[in-house]
C-alpha cells in the first residue's frame, strides 16, 4: 500500500488521466454535460480503477494535490470542448476529505480563471457523506461555490443516510439517482418504486434529476416517461478520452 500510495505521488502529472461520460437528455438523448471520471492506465495496457486509489488518496491525503489536478484538468478540457463548439459544463467528482480539507471556491475559480471559463462551465459532484459530516461546513462552502456559478449534483443519491429535512436546507441543484436503482427499473417493482419516490422527492424540491448506470433503451425511455431529467450510462456512451467524446458528438448532431 505504501509502495502504491509513491506511486501516486509521482503520478498524479504524469500518468493520470481524466475520460469523460456523457450526461444526456432523458427525452431525446441530446448532451446536456459531461461527468470527469479519473483513469490510472498501466504499461501493460490495463488500468486500477478509481475504487482502489482513491481510498488510499483520501488516506494519506495525495487527495488533495490529485483532486487539485482533477480541477485543473477538467477547466482545460472544459475550453477545449467549447472551442471545438461545444457549450456543455463538465462535473467534477470532489471526495469527502477534499471538501473538508481544501481551498475548493479558490482551486476553482484559479482553474476558471486560467482556462477564462464562463460561470456555470463546471459543476461539483458530492456524496451524501460529504454532506452529512459536517453540515455547517458543507453548507457554507456549498452556497459559496455557488455565488461562483458552480453547480452543484448529489451523486450516488439514495445509498446513503439521507436525512431528508438536511437535505432541504442545502443548495442543491442536481441530484444523481444511484445506479442501483436504475439497473432493472422497466421489470422490478422495487426499484420502479424508489425510482418513482426519488423522482417525486427530488421535483418537489426543485431540483433537476439524473439517472446513473443507464444501459438499454427500456431503462431510458421508462425513465423519460416518469419525468427523469437527464440520463448517464454506457447507452448514452461509455467513459473516454475528450477527443474520443467530441468525436461521438460530432457523429451523433
Ligand atoms: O470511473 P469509475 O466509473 O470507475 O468511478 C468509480 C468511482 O470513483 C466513482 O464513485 C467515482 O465517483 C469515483 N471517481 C472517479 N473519478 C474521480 C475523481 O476525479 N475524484 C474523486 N474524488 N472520485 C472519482
Ligand atoms: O459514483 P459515480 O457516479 O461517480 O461513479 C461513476 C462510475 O459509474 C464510473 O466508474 C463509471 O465508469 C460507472 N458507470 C457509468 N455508466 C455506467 C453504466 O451504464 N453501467 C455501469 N455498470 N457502470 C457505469
Ligand atoms: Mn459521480
Ligand atoms: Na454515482
Amino acid at each position: 500500500r505504501l509502495r502504491l500510495a509513491g506511486r501516486i505521488h509521482t503520478a498524479i502529472d504524469s500518468e493520470f488521466q481524466l475520460y469523460f461520460q456523457p450526461i444526456c437528455h432523458a427525452a431525446d438523448g441530446t448532451p446536456a454535460s459531461l461527468e470527469a471520471l479519473l483513469r490510472w492506465p498501466q504499461a501493460d495496457g490495463s488500468f486500477i480503477p478509481p475504487g482502489e486509489f482513491i481510498q488510499l488518496c483520501e488516506d494519506t491525503g495525495l487527495i488533495l494535490a490529485l483532486g487539485r489536478w482533477v480541477i485543473r484538468e477538467a477547466a482545460r478540457a472544459q475550453r477545449q470542448l467549447v472551442d471545438a463548439g461545444w457549450d456543455l459544463p463538465i462535473a467534477v467528482n470532489v471526495s469527502a476529505v477534499q471538501f473538508f480539507n481544501s481551498d475548493l471556491v479558490a482551486e476553482f475559480n484559479r482553474a476558471c480563471q486560467e482556462f477564462n471559463l464562463a460561470r456555470g462551465a463546471l459543476h461539483v459532484e458530492l456524496t451524501e457523506s460529504s454532506l452529512m459530516r459536517k453540515p455547517a461546513q458543507a453548507k457554507q462552502t456549498m452556497q459559496r461555490l455557488h455565488e461562483q456559478g458552480i453547480c452543484i449534483s448529489l451523486d450516488d443519491f439514495g445509498t446513503g443516510y439521507s436525512n431528508m429535512s438536511y437535505l432541504q436546507h442545502l443548495p442543491l441543484d442536481i441530484l444523481k439517482i444511484d445506479r442501483s436503482f436504475v439497473a432493472d427499473v422497466e421489470i422490478n417493482p422495487r426499484n420502479a418504486s424508489i425510482c418513482r419516490a426519488l423522482l417525486s422527492l427530488g421535483h418537489s424540491m426543485g431540483l433537476t434529476i439524473i439517472a446513473e448506470g443507464v444501459e438499454t433503451p427500456g431503462q431510458q425511455q421508462w425513465l423519460a416517461a416518469h419525468g427523469c431529467d437527464q440520463v448517464q450510462g454506457f447507452l448514452l456512451g461509455r467513459p473516454a478520452p475528450l477527443a474520443d467524446v467530441i468525436g461521438r458528438l460530432e457523429t451523433e448532431a
